[in-house]
């Protein structure tokens, strides 16, 4: 048996960053830009941030294939700020199982990067976040070539869709590639898990896809 990793508190900030209304205002937000065109296919940026930050589908920086994708800060330096990309997955092929979100991460004059994850459902008939973590406490930083990273997480049975994409705090540019969301073995231990219930009823957020999309960044609409 592997030893277990070890469970870790998620900063309030890093935590408080996936709420799920600043989430909505995110994608609300994002329906109405102009220049979606140029991200990346079935993914959005949102957070609190997200003005500040660019998420772009680059073809100049691949780890397979033609193209990553990358969430890059406009140039200020306010180090407090951040922003993810999302992608909603319906979580129901998932319930029960133990889940492995893995991806490489390449950073550069990067503050922080990585993966993050979080399963939503209904408990009780309330809205509640029932898994959540993020690759913060092994975090890409500075300017580092591809590293692989994975989050482990348990899909409750109560749960309704999977969010899960990359994120950045501060300045500096994050790029992903090569993502996989499957069925962990049993074996493998959580990296981190934490359930908050609300009061509000679940509504569920726009834009849910059936399966993981676009993973490799490679999709492009209507392209050859
Ligand atoms: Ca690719």
């Amino acid at each position: 048996m592997p030893p277990a990793r070890r469970r870790y508190a998620i900063p309030r900030r890093v935590g408080g960053m996936l709420a799920y209304g600043a989430l909505l205002v995110g994608l609300a937000s994002t329906s109405r830009g102009t220049l979606a065109a140029q991200e990346p296919y079935a993914w959005l940026i949102t957070g609190q941030d997200a003005d500040d930050y660019r998420l772009r589908r680059d073809e100049d920086v691949a780890r397979t294939g033609e193209a990553s994708m990358r969430l890059a800060a406009r140039g200020n330096r306010r180090n407090s700020q951040w922003a993810v990309s999302v992608q909603m997955v319906d979580a129901t092929a998932y319930r029960g199982k133990r889940i492995r979100l893995a991806g490489y991460v390449k950073g550069d004059e990067l503050r922080s990067g990585g993966l993050w994850l979080r399963v939503d459902g209904i408990l009780d008939g309330s809205y509640a976040m029932l898994a959540l973590d993020n690759t913060e406490d092994r975090r890409v930083e500075g300017t580092q070539d591809w590293t692989e990273t994975e989050i482990v997480v348990d899909v409750p049975p109560e749960s309704v869709t999977i969010l899960f994409g990359a994120m950045i705090n501060g300045d500096g540019t994050v790029w992903v590639d090569d993502l996989v969301l499957e069925e962990a073995p049993d074996a493998e231990p959580t990296s981190g898990a934490e359930v908050q219930r609300t009061d509000s009823p679940y509504a569920r957020p726009p834009g849910v896809f059936g399966v993981p999309t676009n993973l490799d960044f490679e999709t492009v609409p209507g392209g050859s």
